[in-house]
């Protein structure tokens, strides 16, 4: 992995500037060989210079390109960033060029694969860096630089450092055990080492929730019966036309989707198609898509119609989510009263906007979105390193549990040196290439 690559970083369009950058040992020297300017191998590191891409005799474009040398740099390797025009022409012919000249194109994440690989970030931070890059929201932006400047990676190497002390202890016991100065480690002082380590565990799980609410959102899906509203609502949400509404019943075929952010949240809207029986094979497609959208939402909102008797579809499908976190909207309370519900719902409309408010209210309550926002971001919220904790709590669990067991305590080791590895992959001390592979392919182009 040290051959030198290329990759166009900024997004690819039409835009003023465009960076193109170059990272590995032999790119000063090649970019060098297209530059017209300074002879870019003789300048300083950290320096930008003025000048032209030629190719063949022909000037490609007028450049700045900045150089700077290995190891202070993102990818601890020499890098070059060409700042050329921006748009689509010239950026990729500048590409194209260099990859003619030998510099092989960049996968997904390389830069920070070799980042990491070189030791200039764990691999907790080298996930914020997506994260960051990804940001839609102002909380998620400071969820990820917390993460990038190593404060979370801090609380997994506190963990294993209790953890590691504790095995060492266990180890020297068994190895030496004629040094009578050092804690020997007994089935009635391990339990409380232990739940120390599984206290720190938990909490960091709990904590966790808070990461994932900001890095996640919140996927709510807007179902109930066609014609209800739910389309209408979506637009009153997002304060724009986006889903189709008529007064035709089944309309909305396919899944409709708008973002709203609330408390610093990014609530993820899903308008589903309503929920009846169908003869017609395209919205019966539709119809499975909400069942699905049902199935993965974090919040159900149900719409009825304040206009109609409850009926059958409007029963199942309350029956439906009763064991889900749900709000159940009653709609067009503009017009005559006809339903009757004995539950907890939200009355409005969507002519005049009436109950909006209070269905955010809901939410915000539901989900506890002002504590959110004001929590402490030094908190996992990846599904990677969220799982590897899950993990290494299990391990412990299982440890505690064999305490009271005839396991002698070499053998209880083999869970907690299980705990040690979970919580080093979090931060890559540990790693298989499948796991980088996967982790970086998510990544943009040029990163
Ligand atoms: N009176 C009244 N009509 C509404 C209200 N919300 C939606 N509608 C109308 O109900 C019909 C169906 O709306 P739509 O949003 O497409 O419902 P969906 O099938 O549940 O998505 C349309 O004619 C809307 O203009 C409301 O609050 N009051
Ligand atoms: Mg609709």
């Amino acid at each position: 992995m040290n051959d030198t690559i290329c990759a166009i970083s900024t997004a690819l369009g039409v835009g003023a500037i465009s960076i193109i950058r170059v990272s590995g040992e032999d790119a000063i020297r090649k970019v060098a060989l297209l530059f017209d300017g300074k002879n870019l191998e003789e300048v300083k590191s950290h320096t930008i210079h003025y000048g032209h891409i030629v190719y063949h005799g022909e000037v490609i474009d007028e450049v700045l390109v900045s150089v700077l040398k290995a190891p202070k740099t993102y990818t601890k390797e020499d890098i070059v960033e060409i700042n050329s025009h921006g748009g689509i022409s010239t950026t990729k012919k500048i590409l194209e060029i260099l990859v003619e000249n030998g510099i092989r194109l960049a996968d997904r994440g390389e830069f920070t694969k070799r980042a990491f690989l070189n030791g200039r970030l764990d691999l907790t931070e080298a996930e914020a860096v997506d994260s960051l890059i990804k940001a839609h929201t102002d909380l998620e932006r400071k969820l990820a630089l917390t993460k990038l400047e190593g404060k979370v990676s801090k609380k997994i190497h506190h963990i294993r450092e209790i953890i590691v002390l504790l095995l060492s202890n266990i180890e020297v016991n068994i190895d030496y055990p004629e040094y009578e100065d050092i804690l020997e480690i007994t089935k009635e002082n391990l339990p409380p080492r232990l739940n120390e380590i599984k206290d720190e565990l938990e909490s960091l799980l709990e904590e966790s929730k808070v990461g994932k609410i900001i890095q996640n959102g919140i996927n709510v899906a807007i179902i109930g019966k066609p014609n209800v509203g739910k389309s209408s609502i979506l637009n009153a949400l997002l304060k724009e036309n986006k889903a189709i509404v008529t007064d035709i019943a089944g309309t909305t075929r396919d899944i409709v989707e708008g973002m709203v952010e609330l408390k610093g949240i990014l609530l993820k809207f899903i308008d589903t198609a309503g929920i009846r029986k169908t003869d017609d094979i395209v919205e019966k497609i539709g119809v499975d898509k909400s069942f699905k959208a049902i199935d993965e939402a974090d919040l159900i909102v149900l719409v009825l119609n304040n206009h109609e008797v409850l009926d059958d579809n409007d029963k199942e499908l309350l029956a439906k989510i009763r064991n889900k976190t749900h709000i159940v909207f009653v709609n067009k309370n503009d017009l005559p009263k006809k339903l009757e519900i004995d539950e907890d719902v939200i009355y409005g409309n969507t002519i005049d906007i009436d109950g909006l408010d209070s269905l955010k209210d809901k939410i915000i309550k539901l989900f506890d979105l002002e504590k959110i926002s004001n929590s402490s971001l030094e908190v996992v919220s990846s599904a990677r390193e969220i799982g590897l904790i899950k993990e290494a709590l299990n391990s412990i669990c299982s440890a505690i549990k064999n305490v009271n067991s005839t396991l002698p305590i070499d053998m209880i080791a083999i869970d907690i040196k299980n705990a040690w590895d979970r919580l080093g992959e979090i931060t890559g001390e540990a790693y298989e290439d499948e796991l980088l592979d996967n982790l970086f392919s998510k990544f943009c182009v040029g990163k």
